[in-house]
């Protein structure tokens, strides 16, 4: 059985372990439609979503590597000559939201797509407005969990990043460690090598050896595929063992279709020959999308809910537990301090901070309770 094949039937085994389904055979779906098969009939009804956020230094594809992943354009509106030239440097964070429908599965696809680092003179803290964006997104939860109206929370949080290598080093630069260790408590990194066609087949290999290496030196959490079952047959388990190793990814992004053996693909054209994106023997492109939005994106989704976000929830608890504790404790003696007569605006506004306040102890009181049920 040759590789193609095999990484076939791992995907396709990967969505039977967790509910068993017909293989999927038309390579022109990206392959989202297989996921009712493991997931309640409700959510089929509603769609899926996911959002997957792209970081690392500048210029190494995030962009166009998106762009190439979904089979669709996520900058077409922008007016500029050629497809080549269609996207830009990126110079804020933005989310471009893509709603794809496949055998009537639909799928509501954010891509955070963020400016890479590298090109300001002092790249200290280069990861705060990434790590700022996906606080956001989880405050911006539990603040609609608390909330009244909990039916229809939009859940933006992010579920996973992909982070780039540069292909150019000899592995981790004490930036991407950083950068990592930054992020690796807040979100699901599935680490990248960028631009693998600069490399020979060797060099991806020595390089995906020494990243992984370097990974496990450095303390860095990267997303950890799921454990096969033990039940699972010995080909599958092998196929499982070779789809770790394969990490990090080696990828190659395109924005041009040309013609290669007489079909037209997303691919490079190079004087001395085509790279193909999806042609598994020139990278490792079909096997991160797989993973993304077949094999592993209820993973994905559930470490994000049950690991990171119940991370930062236990933190904003905490936080507010002492916060209350200290003003309790600077209940007395009050300050005798000459207090202005406040105006009608300001007393709004204590109102207003006095509601605030009454409802986050309300809702202390609920989680803590809660929290007391649950041990019980
Ligand atoms: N050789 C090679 N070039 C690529 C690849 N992907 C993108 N490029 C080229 O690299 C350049 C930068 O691509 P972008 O996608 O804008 O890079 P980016 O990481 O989004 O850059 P920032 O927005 O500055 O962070 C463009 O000229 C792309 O055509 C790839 O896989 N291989
Ligand atoms: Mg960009």
């Amino acid at each position: 059985m040759d590789a193609i094949m095999l990484q076939e039937k791992l995907v396709e085994k990967l969505l039977c372990a967790r509910s068993r389904t017909t293989r999927q055979k038309d390579k022109q779906y990206v392959g989202f439609a297989t996921l009712p098969n493991q997931v309640h009939r409700k959510s089929v009804k509603k769609g899926f979503d996911f959002t997957l956020m792209v970081a690392g230094e500048s210029g190494l594809g995030k962009s166009t590597l998106v762009n190439s992943l979904f089979l669709t354009d996520l900058y077409k509106d922008r007016k500029l000559l050629n497809a080549e030239e269609r996207i830009n440097q990126t110079v804020e964070i933005t989310k471009h939201t893509v709603d794809i429908e496949e055998k009537g599965v639909k799928l509501k696809l954010t891509i955070v797509d963020t400016p890479g680092f590298g090109d300001a003179v002092n790249n200290n803290e280069c990861w705060k407005p990434i790590t700022d964006y996906i606080d956001q997104q989880f405050e911006q939860y539990f603040r609609d969990e608390s909330g009244l109206n909990r039916k229809n929370i939009l859940d933006n949080r992010v579920h996973c990043c992909l982070y780039f290598i540069p292909p150019f080093g000899h592995g981790l630069r004490p930036v991407d460690v950083e950068f990592m260790k930054a992020l690796h408590e807040k979100v699901n990194i599935i680490p990248l090598i960028a631009k693998a066609d600069c490399l020979t087949p060797s060099e991806i290999k020595k390089l995906k050896d020494r990243v992984r290496d370097e990974i496990e030196r450095f303390g860095i959490k990267v997303y950890q595929f799921p454990e096969c079952d033990s039940d699972e047959d010995e080909e599958f388990k092998q196929m499982d063992k070779e789809l770790k190793e394969c990490t990090p990814f080696a990828v190659i992004g395109s924005n041009t279709v040309v013609e290669a053996r007489g079909q037209r693909v997303r691919g490079r054209l190079y004087p001395w020959g085509i790279v193909e994106v999806e042609n598994q023997s020139h990278c490792d492109f079909v096997k991160l999308r797989n993973i993304l939005i077949r094999s592993h994106m209820h993973d994905l989704k559930d470490v994000t809910c049950d690991v990171h976000y119940e991370n930062y929830r236990a933190q904003c608890i905490q936080e507010m537990t002492s916060k209350l504790a200290q003003d309790n404790r600077m209940d007395s003696p009050i300050p005798i301090l000459p207090l202005p007569t406040p105006d009608a605006e300001t007393e709004r506004l204590i109102k207003m901070k006095d509601e605030e306040l009454k409802k986050m102890q309300e809702m202390l009181q609920k989680m803590q309770q809660q929290m007391h049920e649950k041990d019980q």
